[in-house]
């Protein structure tokens, strides 16, 4: 049987793909996709959508982290990504539904508003990815790093500087929500189920974050990610302005 995970190192539904296939103790083969070339590296390999996580299994081509949990649990059902009873299974489906269409579009639309506006973070990246020439990368991808930025996310916002104060507002409010769902045991941690995997991978992005560090890491939810994902291969540099940083803290009450 042939596996083959496309991801991003970088990209969090990539992560908790990735760790899906770990708990299920299966043996996989990572092709790492080049940010920015995925909407076309992956379907040059046949798949319908431009978007990482992306899982080869023998022929059959899936996308999309909740797509593959559900896929994986279906031809390896232990240790199983979903509860067996109902009503356990429907919080973990409600959380993880959640965690992909509120949570994880957070860290990628403020990694790629900085990246649209900020040429130290294509830097950054350009470095990240050991790419020759990461200088001229970073000062030459600037319009293609904004056409990313204009796609609308699952919650309805695009990157732009309305949205990401908005988000920065809601932070609060989001994590809370995580550090609830952990404590009430929706997001098990032994072993992790797809709802853990979905929401977590985003706090660990999140945490990453310099601008957000100080304050993410306060949350237990931030630890947990940590315990999780324990090599998350991101660090972005400062380059929120303080002013709306402030947004958030007050937010926190
Ligand atoms: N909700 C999807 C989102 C996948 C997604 O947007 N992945 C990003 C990287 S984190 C990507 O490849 N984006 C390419 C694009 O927007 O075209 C999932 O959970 O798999």
């Amino acid at each position: 049987m042939a596996v083959r995970l496309y991801w991003m190192a970088i990209s969090h539904p990539s992560q908790a793909a990735r760790k899906m296939l770990e708990c299920k103790d299966v043996e996989f083969e990572l092709v790492d996709v080049l940010p920015l070339s995925q909407r076309v590296h992956l379907r040059l390999v046949g798949f319908r959508g431009g978007t990482v996580p992306a899982l080869k299994l023998d022929d059959r081509r899936v996308q999309g982290s909740r797509q593959i949990a559900r896929v994986l649990d279906e031809r390896w059902p232990d240790p199983p990504l979903f509860p067996r009873d109902p009503e356990s299974l429907a919080r973990v489906q409600e959380a993880e539904r959640w965690g992909e269409e509120q949570l994880q579009p957070v860290p990628r639309r403020i990694a790629r508003f900085g990246a649209a506006h900020d040429v130290e973070i294509r830097r950054w990246g350009a470095r990240g990815q050991r790419l020759p020439a990461a200088d001229t990368v970073a000062r030459l991808s600037g319009p293609l790093v904004s056409l990313y930025g204009r796609t609308t996310e699952a919650d309805g916002r695009r990157a732009t500087e309305a949205a990401i104060r908005a988000d920065l507002a809601a932070l609060p409010a989001l994590l809370a929500h995580v550090d609830a769902m952990l404590a009430d045991g929706t997001l098990a941690l032994s072993p992790p189920n797809a709802a853990t995997l979905q929401v977590l991978s985003s706090v660990r992005l999140l945490d990453s974050f310099a601008d957000l560090h100080d304050y993410v890491s306060t949350h237990a939810c931030a630890q947990a990610a940590r315990d999780v994902f324990p090599r998350y291969p991101a660090s972005l540099p400062h380059f929120l302005p303080s002013e709306w940083l402030r947004t958030m803290i007050v937010a926190s009450g």
